[in-house]
């Protein structure tokens, strides 16, 4: 066992950390920087769709509770580009080419949020997603990532809470608040499917990214844990999946589902869904506007440096 690829493979088998500094292959910094970056910049563009009602937040405290769940979004994109940045990349890099259109995000925030049970439903549905995803990426080989994700697992499941509280209040309420309820179900039902990615079949990184253990569960495996989890939950908010298919198969032991519109998954992560080209247009506006407070740090840091060296 002398290749320095044998070495490496049998750490990540031992289920050791690789760190920053430990030698790696190139393929597997490019692919923890291609998820990683990916990952960051879903959290960020994902504080759109949430930041969009804050000011129509119904009550000061469902406004507190969802500025405070926004900024959290962004301190898991903090996390996460630092996490990237050990790797080689710069955060400005990464930045341009999702201003570019170079880098992906995830496809759920190209989707409009309609009423206020889109917040609920997102944080239900969404985060439910999230974490069902990311709870595997705490055991990633590579360590600054794989510690990132416990801290953001715990807030993503004060999110995932939150979000179906919120729903389960609208369920007990009007019959207005209960449509309400059903049209966002309805409409984050299968957008929310589509984030554990394409069928294990056509999914082009999953077998490296198992064998390297970036990712420890296939994407359809995700995908079947997150409807075995939500269908019960749904029962108990009386709110209907849109999904005729549903149902609970003894033999497998998991509910069976329909099979998602890949045409609409491809068509979003292409670029074309309902709110793409306004989210990035939003994100490149901010990062452009927020071009002072950059500069005004870097020199603020820059001359605490050197009052430091005098
Ligand atoms: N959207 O070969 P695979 C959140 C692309 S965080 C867009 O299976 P992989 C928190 C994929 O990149 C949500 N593109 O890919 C929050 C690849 O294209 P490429 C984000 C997608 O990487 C909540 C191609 O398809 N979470 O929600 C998607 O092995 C509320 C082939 O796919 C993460 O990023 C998609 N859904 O597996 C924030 C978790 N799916 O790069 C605010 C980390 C696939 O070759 C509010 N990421 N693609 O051009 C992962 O675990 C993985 O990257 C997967 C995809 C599972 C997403």
């Amino acid at each position: 066992m002398n290749s320095p690829e044998e070495r490496f493979q049998a750490i990540v088998d031992a289920e050791e950390k690789i760190e920053p500094t430990d030698w790696m292959p190139e393929g597997y910094r490019k692919t923890l920087i291609r998820q990683i970056a990916q990952h960051a910049h879903s959290e960020v563009i994902g504080m759109q769709p949430e930041g969009n009602w804050i000011t129509r937040a119904p009550t000061l405290h469902r406004k507190a509770i969802l500025m405070a769940k926004v900024q959290d979004e962004a301190g898991h994109g903090l996390y996460l580009y630092s996490a990237a940045e050990t790797l080689g990349v710069k955060r400005d890099e990464m930045q341009e080419l999702l201003h570019q259109g170079k880098h992906k995000y995830s496809s759920i925030f190209n989707y409009p949020t309609l009423n206020w049970a889109d917040i609920g439903a997102i944080g239900w549905l969404v985060d439910g997603a999230a974490i069902t995803n990311q709870v595997m990426l705490t055991r990633c080989s590579y360590g600054p990532y794989s510690r990132a994700m416990v801290r953001i697992c715990k807030e993503e499941s004060f999110h995932q809470r939150q979000g179906y509280e919120l729903l389960l209040r609208l369920s007990r309420g009007s019959s207005e608040q209960k449509e309400m309820l059903q049209d966002s179900v309805n409409r984050w039902w299968w957008p929310s499917l589509m984030m554990f990615g394409p069928h294990d079949g056509d999914s082009t990184h999953s077998e490296q990214s198992m064998n390297w253990k970036i990712k420890r569960v296939s994407n359809d495996d995700l995908r079947q844990q997150f409807v075995d989890m939500t269908v019960p939950q749904a029962e108990y908010l009386g709110v209907e999946l849109p999904d005729p298919e549903i149902r609970w198969n003894p033999d497998r032991g998991h509910y069976d589902f329909g099979e998602v519109d890949w045409e609409e998954f491809w068509r979003v992560v292409k670029g074309n869904g309902p709110m793409n080209r306004e989210r990035v247009e939003h994100k490149v506006r901010a990062w452009e506007d927020g071009a002072w407070v950059r500069e005004a740090a870097s020199a603020y840091a820059a001359k605490q440096a050197m009052s430091e060296v005098a």
